[in-house]
């Protein structure tokens, strides 16, 4: 089952992505003692926002300035209905998107329920670089994206309030990443973004977007723009993100405890890995089975892994040799 789910993944990627099974570990410091840069995102169609961030990091900008261009591509884009434009509505109507960033220093900043504004990841930025706070919701983070110049839109496109007004037919809750229905959002082309970025000058960042589960009680908020959970940077350690249930993920502070396993010596796989089966632990192995929650995660060295908990999780890879997509391991 597993096997062809992979199969019918690999059918939907751009040509010219290479599919990978093992975790890849990028050569991160060259001939020249230059550092390598690299950058992973969650999901495999994100080769398009690592595309991106490549620009930024190969002309030595910096790994925040990377993931901030990077994660942009998705939110953009309206075929992406779990990010930015066009992403999918709560249960009344309304897009509310979550969004955070953290760079090298410990700088956080994070957006909950915001709505109008397609670049919630730039309103995330401004929070951590134009305010004294590193979280702010609703009509508040509005108010500073407008504030410094962002322009008000509808993010609901025709096709995502065709889907609403769809599921409005039996408004039965069944948050979209659960494993029955993955292959069919991934052939969509759209999942939450994650995305983790070493440069040249050897610091990491990482930025996670999305618009959250579709159909949710109106003011939920998961764990994209959790610090900690959705995602985490620690520049002497490594950094990490998620995707997936967030509900699962903030009960374990996901992230950060894929660092800290990272920070006591387990390979960026081998601490996804430990957290996913932390997950296991937490839940039980009956509730887990219908989740998907996958982790990636890249050391200081610039190496890097992905693990989940179910089957078809992808990391889309891009380092100095191209760009790859590894299709990561799972627990169950
Ligand atoms: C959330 N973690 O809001 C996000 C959703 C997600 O793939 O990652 N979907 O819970």
């Amino acid at each position: 089952m597993r096997r062809r789910k992979f199969v019918q993944l690999a059918s939907l990627l751009p040509t010219g992505v290479l599919l990978n099974n093992s975790n890849v570990q990028a050569k991160s410091v060259d001939a020249d003692n230059e550092i390598n840069p690299v950058v992973i995102s969650t999901w495999a169609p994100n080769v398009k926002a690592n595309a991106a961030a490549w620009q930024v990091l190969v002309k030595g900008g910096t790994a925040l300035d990377a993931v901030h261009q990077g994660v942009m591509v998705p939110e953009a884009d309206p075929n992406d209905q779990s990010v930015g434009y066009g992403g999918l509505p709560d249960r009344d109507g309304r897009v509310t998107l979550d969004a955070c960033i953290m760079d090298h220093q410990y700088n956080i900043g994070s957006v909950m329920y915001l709505e109008h504004i397609k670049h919630a990841i730039t309103v995330a930025r401004l929070v951590m670089e134009k305010t004294p706070h590193v979280q702010l919701v609703g009509e508040g983070a509005l108010r500073l994206a407008l504030e410094n110049g962002m322009k008000k839109e509808n993010l609901l496109t025709e096709a995502s309030e065709k889907a609403w007004k769809e599921w409005l037919k039996t408004s039965q809750y069944s948050p979209m990443t659960t494993v029955e229905n993955l292959l069919e959002r991934i052939k969509n082309n759209h999942d939450t973004i994650g995305m983790l970025a070493l440069d040249k000058h050897g610091n990491l960042s990482g930025a996670c977007t999305t618009s959250g589960m579709a159909y949710k009680m109106q003011g939920r908020v998961g764990d994209s723009p959790i610090i900690g959970a959705g995602l985490f940077v620690d520049n002497e350690v490594g950094a990490a993100t998620a995707t997936g249930v967030g509900e699962e993920v903030v009960r374990i502070c996901g992230s950060h405890t894929v660092v800290e396993y990272m920070r006591h010596g387990y390979s960026p796989a081998d601490a996804c890995k430990e957290a996913v089966k932390r997950l296991i632990k937490a839940r039980g192995e009956a509730t887990a089975r219908k989740l998907q929650i996958g982790f990636i995660a890249m050391n200081k060295k610039g190496e890097t892994g992905c693990y989940s908990l179910t089957g078809s999780f992808t990391m889309a890879l891009r380092n100095v040799a191209g760009e790859k997509v590894i299709d990561a391991p799972s627990l169950l």
